[in-house]
């Protein structure tokens, strides 16, 4: 099958790259895409070098999928072309998400709602997606009220610059250009995005809206805070979940620990629970910390962990395109180069 990753220089569509090789997706050819300015240049693709093309070469040689990772105004000005080309876009960017003719999917929540017929598919936000993987099983034994979620955001949810930028603090190198408005290391900023006029940040609203729409229940009431922290493992979540009904701590552990796409890591007197550092590289959302909310009848508290990169971008959207492969919703699978 051909493939193409839109945005292959960048951090996520080098993740993508990695992430296909990894899982061994059936790819016959692999179209590096990117803009004018980088057109010529090569990336790796399973050892070997794969010189990018721009959009219009890209969409000629007629990918099955084209997965994009360019940002939201690219995405809005290519995706509908690649569409209407024949071509599948699982897209990665905010563009399409809350876009009520397009599906958003993690596919361990709601893949089932995908047919032939969805030709621009959302990848939600990274932060989104690791909580929802959660919620699911949970939603479906006891009934979710309300989500109460504060984030810890790695800054390679930002992007190379914030990750140079941070380096670059801790190295004492001033020379660095400043993608933050304030400093990084040594710090927390409790602003992701741009701040909207309700007070939350645009990023905090992905995870309310984002959240109904993939779980398919607006009943949920969601509220967030999100945070960016000088790591770059991961991103971590202290959720808060309120539910219609009772439970018991060993059951939800149990329940966690047969659900799709979860690892728990919950030994506490082992000193043992999730972190961006363990994290880091894996596909799985590793939850522990789970605990009964003392405080509110029905409400538990956990520690959600996943690598924002990946199961936060890149895998989820690979994952898609394994489901499509697999349920024959786009073009057929071919032996692997
Ligand atoms: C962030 N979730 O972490 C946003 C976009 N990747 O910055």
């Amino acid at each position: 099958m051909k493939v193409a990753v839109v945005g292959a220089t960048g951090l996520v569509g080098g993740e993508m790259l990695k992430v296909l090789a990894e899982r061994n997706f059936p790819v016959t050819e692999l179209i590096a895409v990117a803009s004018e300015r980088s057109v010529g240049k090569q990336v790796m693709f399973k050892g070997k070098p794969v010189t990018v093309v721009g959009f219009d070469e890209a969409i000629a040689r007629k990918p099955a999928i084209a997965i994009f990772s360019a940002g939201g105004s690219t995405s809005l000005e290519l995706a509908p072309r690649f569409a209407e080309a024949g071509i599948t876009v699982i897209d990665n960017s905010s563009a399409w998400r809350m876009d009520p003719t397009k599906k958003l999917v993690v596919p361990e929540v709601n893949a089932d709602t995908l047919t032939a017929a969805d030709k621009i598919i959302a990848n939600p936000n990274c932060s989104t997606i690791q909580m929802v993987v959660v919620l699911k099983p949970l939603h479906e034994k006891y009934g979710i009220k309300r989500v109460v979620v504060s984030t810890y955001q790695s800054v390679t949810g930002t992007g190379k610059a914030a990750v140079d930028q941070l380096f670059a603090e801790r190295n004492g190198d001033d020379s660095v250009a400043k993608v933050y408005p304030h400093p990084i290391d040594l710090n927390v900023l409790p602003h992701i995005d741009v701040f909207l006029d309700n007070g939350y940040t645009k990023e905090e609203m992905k995870m309310v809206k984002e959240t109904t729409k993939i779980m398919g229940d607006d009943s949920i009431r969601v509220t967030a805070t999100t945070v960016r922290i000088p790591t770059i493992g991961g991103h971590s979540e202290a959720v808060n979940i309120e539910f219609e009904r009772d439970f018991d701590v060993q059951e939800v552990r149990d329940l966690l620990t047969q659900a799709e796409g979860v690892v728990v890591q919950d030994d506490p007197a082992n000193k043992v629970y999730p972190m961006p550092l363990t994290a880091h590289g894996k596909d799985e959302v590793f939850v522990g910390r789970i605990r009964r909310d003392e405080s509110q009848a029905n409400t538990l508290n956990l520690w959600i962990v996943a690598d924002n990169l990946r199961k936060g971008a890149a895998t989820n959207a690979v994952q898609i395109a394994e489901y499509l492969v697999k349920h024959e919703l786009v073009g057929e699978a071919s032996a692997v180069v």
